[in-house]
């Protein structure tokens, strides 16, 4: 068989960069299926996804790019209507995982080599059965179901998701809740080598890592609440929260930890993340309120990212509960909200 080779050497190293630079963007928007949105992807990504000496090229690309398995599911018939819905492209590449920066397009450009197998989420602290799952369980062991929900973030920012996975209720149960547990405290990966955040104070934010969440027992057993393992019907990209993470619709989405590791009862409230960070700013409940504002910016309204250009995303008001109060305003009975932000 013959092996066309080229020496390095060849070339100048400025025309090797910039063909590289120019190829490997080709080949990741074309995996991706994507034309009008294009986020550049940082230098550092791009050098390694592919060598452009090697015939690989030519033929396979893919591996570029995580790759997402098909999900067999069913659809959950309440929470099918939302329209529309945010492409997928955008729920791809516009994230917050400050474990791998800060910038929305970091996710995406620092992630594709994140492996989520092997995997091991257990669920500890106060239950009389502790349980392990490793990658498979996660994806096999409960039946999965669609469900759309609206998605917003405390930046006022929004989107449509249709995800895929579970109610957190259910692996509660399973693992039997002491009577004296009282909050789910939740842990994303630790692991600086993979996520350039968790290894530079700059990179990651400043936040503390890892990252953790926390839910009263009562908003944790709400059945809204999913443990999310996919989304348009495939599973979980990295820079989603691959391969389980949480979704808490009514709250703002810095609630819907990614990529979670450990889930503990416990008998005190957990301190999440961006509360302790920034307490007078992020508090526990997080729930979504227009009539609660940021210090430093309104909730009234949002801007939702959906179909067309994401820099004309339209405006659109924030409701109470993000839409759901329906199903959940009865926990927040006789609690201020303005005071439990
Ligand atoms: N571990 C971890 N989970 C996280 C975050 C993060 O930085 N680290 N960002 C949160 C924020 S602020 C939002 S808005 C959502 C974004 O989810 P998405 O990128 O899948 O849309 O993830 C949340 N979960
Ligand atoms: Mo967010």
């Amino acid at each position: 068989m013959l092996i066309k080779t080229r020496k390095k050497s060849d070339i100048k190293e400025s025309q090797l960069t910039d063909e590289k630079v120019y190829k490997n963007r080709r080949v990741v928007l074309k995996a991706l299926g994507l034309s009008a949105l294009s986020i550049p992807l940082a230098s550092s990504v791009q050098a390694g996804l592919f060598d452009i000496f090697s015939d690989k090229e030519k033929t396979d690309n893919s591996d570029l790019i995580f790759k997402r398995s098909e999900l067999i599911h069913t659809k959950n018939s309440r929470f099918q209507s939302l329209t529309p819905l945010t492409p997928e492209d955008k729920i791809l590449q516009y994230n917050n995982f400050y474990e791998f920066g800060t910038g929305k397009g970091d996710p995406f450009s620092f992630a594709q080599q994140f492996k989520v197998d092997p995997w091991q989420l257990v669920i500890d602290g106060l239950v009389d059965k502790p349980i392990t799952l490793n990658y498979e369980e996660l994806l096999t062991r409960f039946a999965i179901e669609e469900r759309l929900y609206r998605m917003r973030c405390v930046e006022a920012w929004s989107m449509n998701i249709p995800w895929l996975g579970f109610s957190l209720a259910t692996l509660l149960k399973m693992a039997s809740p002491k009577s004296n547990a009282k909050y789910v405290r939740f842990e994303t990966l630790e692991d600086p080598k993979q996520m350039r955040g968790q290894s530079s104070r700059f990179i990651g934010g400043g936040l503390d890592y890892p990252y953790v969440e926390g839910l009263r027992l009562d908003e944790a057993m709400n059945p809204l609440v999913l443990l999310s393992v996919g989304l348009y019907g495939k599973t979980l990209a990295p820079q989603n929260g691959a391969p389980i993470r949480l979704v808490v619709p009514w709250k703002y989405g810095f609630k819907s930890i990614k990529s979670i590791v450990k889930i503990t009862l416990t008998d005190k409230a957990p301190v999440n993340t961006w509360q302790k960070i920034a307490a007078n700013e992020y508090g526990f409940f997080a729930n979504v309120n227009p009539q609660v504002d940021h210090p430093r910016w309104s909730q009234a309204s949002e801007r939702f990212i959906g179909p067309g250009n994401l820099f004309a995303a339209s405006r659109k008001p924030t409701l109470p509960f993000n839409g759901y109060q329906e199903e959940v305003a009865s926990l927040y009975k006789g609690l201020d909200l303005t005071r439990y932000y």
